[in-house]
C-alpha cells in the first residue's frame, strides 16, 4: 500500500516504511502481483503481492545469507536445485563457487525472471549462465519427481509459505527434498521473521525435524524485510560441522569467516525454546 508515497507491507503486523518515488512496473501475472517500486534511499524494490522480495541496496544481506553458510561447509558442492528464486540472486551467489558445475532454478513464475533481468541486471547477472537450466515448475510437485541422491545443497528462496508456497513447509516436501539430496546434502531455506512469523517458523522447524536428522537455524538481518531480522533453516541427514572448507571464488558484501560464525549464533530465548532438547535421531 502507499500512503503519501511511502509504502510498506499493510497486511502484516510489523512492517518497514520505504519512501517511494514511484511505481515502475505493476502487472498481475498468472500466480501473483509483481511491482517494482522506485524508492529513494533502498533504489529499486520488488514486490509479490505487496511483500517486499528484493530491494537493489540489501539483497545481498539475503542472498549471501541463504548461500555461503550451506554452501561453504559442504566440501565439493557440484549439483544445486534452487527453488523460487527467479530474481537470480540466489544464483548468483551459488555460482561464486568454482566446483559448482550445474544449477537447476526451479522457478513457478516466469514473469519474475523476465522482469528481474530488466529492472534488476545486477541481481539477475547470472540467468543466462551456461550452468544455469531454468524449469518453470511448481517445486512441490518437481521435488516429488526429482532423482533420488543427485543434489549436494537444495536452497528453498520461496515468497513467504502461504498461497501457492505453503507446500513448501509441509512434512512432505521436507521428505522428498532429503530424498532428492545426497547422503551429505545440505538442504536451507528462508522461515521468516521470528517476529511475526513465529508460528511458520515452528511448523517449518517442526516438519523439517520429520525428515532430517540434522536441523539448525541462523539468524540474519534484511533492513527492508518486516521485522529486519529474518531466519534461515539449514538440515542434513549427516553431520555437518560448520566450519568452512570452501570459500566463494567471487566477493561478498556481507557474508565473511567472521559473519559465518555469528549466523548460527542463537539468542538466548530462540535456543532454550526450540533447540534445547534437540537430540538426533
Ligand atoms: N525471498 C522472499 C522472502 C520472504 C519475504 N517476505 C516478506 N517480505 N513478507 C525471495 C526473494 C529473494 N530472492
Amino acid at each position: 500500500m502507499l500512503i503519501n508515497e511511502w509504502f510498506f507491507e499493510d497486511d502484516m503486523p510489523l512492517a518497514v516504511a520505504i519512501k517511494v518515488k514511484g511505481s515502475l512496473y505493476s502487472r498481475k501475472s498468472k500466480y501473483q502481483k509483481i511491482e517494482i517500486l522506485d524508492s529513494i534511499a533502498m533504489g529499486k524494490v520488488m514486490l509479490l503481492d505487496n511483500k517486499v522480495m528484493v530491494s537493489e541496496k540489501d539483497e545481498f544481506y539475503y542472498h549471501e545469507t541463504i548461500t555461503h553458510p550451506a554452501l561453504s561447509i559442504h566440501s565439493n558442492p557440484k549439483k544445486i536445485m534452487v527453488i523460487g528464486g527467479g530474481d537470480g540472486g540466489t544464483v548468483r551467489e551459488v555460482l561464486k563457487y568454482k566446483t559448482v558445475d550445474e544449477v537447476e532454478l526451479v522457478e513457478i513464475d516466469e514473469e519474475v525472471i523476465t522482469v528481474s533481468k530488466k529492472y534488476f541486471p545486477e541481481v539477475a547477472c547470472e540467468l543466462d549462465s551456461p550452468k544455469l537450466k531454468i524449469k518453470l515448475n511448481d517445486a512441490i510437485e518437481y521435488i516429488k519427481s526429482a532423482k533420488e541422491n543427485t543434489y549436494d545443497v537444495i536452497l528453498c528462496d520461496s515468497t513467504d509459505p502461504e498461497g501457492f508456497a505453503a507446500g513448501l513447509i509441509s512434512k512432505e516436501f521436507y521428505k522428498n527434498a532429503g530424498k532428492a539430496l545426497k547422503e551429505n546434502g545440505i538442504y536451507i531455506c528462508q522461515s521468516g521473521s521470528l517476529l511475526i512469523q513465529e508460528k511458520e517458523f515452528k511448523i517449518s522447524l517442526e516438519n523439517m525435524r520429520t525428515a532430517f536428522k540434522y536441523v539448525d537455524a541462523m539468524v540474519s538481518i534484511v533492513p527492508t524485510y518486516p521485522g529486519c531480522v529474518w531466519s534461515f533453516l539449514i538440515a542434513s541427514n549427516s553431520p555437518v560441522d560448520r566450519k568452512i572448507k570452501n570459500m566463494p571464488g567471487g566477493k561478498t558484501k556481507y557474508w565473511n569467516e567472521g559473519i559465518h560464525e555469528k549466523l548460527f549464533a542463537k539468542p538466548e530465548w530462540l535456543k532454550e525454546k526450540y533447540f534445547s532438547l534437540q537430540v538426533a535421531k
